[in-house]
């Protein structure tokens, strides 16, 4: 099949689902072409079947704001041209569902027709598509999209609950890479670089928006590191990051705690990572925690959101009520005092994650993009 991807190409979790979900898509033979506006971060093009197209947006002084819908609803409509691509497959809806069906309706008029699948990814419709200057506009192009699918189905509930739908929406879980997790002992990346011998290793990787409660995790690993030698590991960029580096100094743990930044080197560090923190407001699905159980890391999460559907309370890690840094912490330290049963915890974690392999999840999606094609 000839699929167009179209995805943020940041480190958000939607843009590196997408773009493992087209690389995969490429070794298994299908022709896929990214178009988005700069390289995802995760695109290796060495592959022939993997074709990368930058949206470009000029400049113009009189636009306040660049039109970028504009611009990418007429990319997809030259390279559907181009290379008689069959399938339109956009992630997250705002506002890439919309522009894919501007380009629909463009290409209709020159008698090219297509299907378009819109994969909803958590923010689109909880936070962003949710908000009344989007909602119409999302409401409309998830109706015209010809398949919709959910990341969970706690995501596919609350598209229900907030949005006026009329079209089916078909859950497919995110995955992960069980393969690509590299274990090698000699990986660059030493235990020593992070903690001590004695020191348990605790880590958090996300976007630092407000949504992932920094400060939460700030919290519950001062509570941990009050009974056991630890360390924490901080690792991605955003908004939250410097008040998250100052609350560290005012509670006197700055020398315990690592900001890394966004990485490249995320298995690395997984490999060597005790226990997983992710207590967000909301996740649609917690791709990261999936990340850290397919490396063997338990997870203490909170319960919101598709979290439930991915961390099992009590078996790969513990769920607790958002805020409740308490519990959280206790659960944490419940795992992570003894080696016994933090050896089971992470057993647990790894077999939940092989649930969520590739290898089960993308047959999913080849069948639906098998059947749009075939019914348009
Ligand atoms: O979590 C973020 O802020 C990034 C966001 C995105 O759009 O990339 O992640 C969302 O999509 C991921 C991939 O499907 C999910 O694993 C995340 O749970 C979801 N984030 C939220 O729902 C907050």
């Amino acid at each position: 099949m000839k699929i167009a991807i179209v995805c943020y190409p940041t480190f958000g979790g939607s843009g590196v689902v997408a773009t493992e979900l087209g690389l995969e898509l490429a070794r298994r033979g299908h022709e896929i072409h990214f178009i988005t506006y700069s390289q995802p971060v995760r695109l290796a093009l060495l592959n022939p079947n993997v074709h990368y197209h930058e949206v470009n947006v000029p400049e113009y002084p009189l636009f306040h704001y660049q039109p970028y819908e504009l611009a990418l609803s007429s990319k997809l409509v030259d390279m559907v041209k181009l290379y008689k691509i069959e399938l339109l497959h956009v992630h997250y809806a705002i506002p890439h569902a919309y522009a894919g069906y501007m380009a629909k309706q463009m290409l209709k008029n020159e008698g090219i027709n297509l299907p378009m699948i819109t994969t909803l990814h958590g923010t689109d419709i909880t936070l962003v598509g949710n908000h009344p200057f989007y909602k119409p506009a999302v409401t409309f192009s998830i109706n015209k999209s010809d398949y919709v699918t959910s990341v969970s189905q706690s995501l596919k509930d609350d598209t229900l609950k907030l949005f006026k739908i009329k079209n089916k929406i078909k859950v497919i879980p995110n995955f992960i890479e069980l393969d690509k997790v590299k274990k090698d002992p000699l990986a660059p990346c030493h235990r020593s670089v992070m903690a001590k011998e004695n020191e348990r290793i605790i880590t958090h990787i996300s976007n630092f928006r407000k949504v992932k409660r920094i400060p939460d995790i700030i919290k519950i690993f001062y509570n941990i590191q009050k009974v056991m030698p630890a360390k924490l590991m901080m690792v991605g960029d955003g908004p939250e990051k410097e008040k998250a580096e100052a609350l560290c100094m005012e509670l006197g743990i700055h020398d315990k705690v690592i900001f890394f930044g966004n990485s490249n080197e995320i298995d690395k560090i997984l490999l060597l990572t005790d226990l997983f923190l992710l207590p967000s407001e909301t996740e649609s699905f917690g791709l990261a925690a999936l990340e850290a159980m397919a490396c063997g890391v338990p997870v203490i999460s909170s319960n919101s959101g598709g979290l439930p559907e991915v961390n099992f309370d009590g078996y790969s890690g513990y769920l607790s009520n958002v805020g409740d840094v308490d519990e959280m912490a206790a659960n944490a330290i419940k795992i992570l005092k003894d080696d016994a049963v933090l050896n089971e915890f992470k057993a647990n974690a790894l077999e939940v994650a092989k649930k969520f392999d590739i290898k089960n999840i993308l047959p999913k999606y080849e069948a639906l993009y098998q059947r749009a094609i075939d019914d348009y």
